[in-house]
């Protein structure tokens, strides 16, 4: 996902052209305002940490871009790409680095499993949207 202040920021263009770049294939992308409930349901991995109404709320301030990237090793290479959850602590050149604000405004969003990436694809696309590039 790329988050609402990044979209707001008009950096969406430049955060998957760099996505592209480091050899993702795009399988599926839309863009959406999540509702508050929306963004609870997504982050429900979260719901017992005190950050998570400040999480859903601001997940759900504005459109976000949801995508389901492909590449071998996507999961642990798109986290090295985008660096630490905090920008301010993010490798120079990463997404995180270049794009992001704070802790909670960090840009995007990215899976950290194959299995939660497949449950968080299936949030925002359908079956047919999943299909595999060859
Ligand atoms: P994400 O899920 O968004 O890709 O980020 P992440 O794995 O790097 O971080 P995670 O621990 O899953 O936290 C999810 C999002 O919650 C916000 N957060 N706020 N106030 C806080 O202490 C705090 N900690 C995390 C961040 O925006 C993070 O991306
Ligand atoms: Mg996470």
């Amino acid at each position: 996902m790329i988050k609402p202040t990044a979209v707001a920021q008009k950096k969406a263009g430049k955060i998957l052209d760099r996505i592209l770049e480091e050899g993702y294939l795009i399988i599926s992308l839309k863009m959406v305002h999540l509702c508050k409930r929306d963004a609870e349901a997504f982050y429900s991995i979260h719901k017992d940490r005190p950050f998570f109404a400040e999480l859903t709320s601001y997940m759900s301030s504005g459109p976000i871009i949801a995508a389901i990237l492909q590449k071998n090793n996507a999961v642990d290479d798109y986290r090295t790409l985008i660096g630490s959850t905090n920008p301010a602590d993010a490798a120079e050149g990463t997404i995180r680095k270049l794009y992001g604000t704070d802790l909670g405004k960090n840009a995007v969003h990215g899976s950290d499993s194959d299995e939660n990436a497949e449950v968080e694809c299936s949030f925002f696309f359908s079956g047919m949207e999943k299909m595999k590039w060859k």
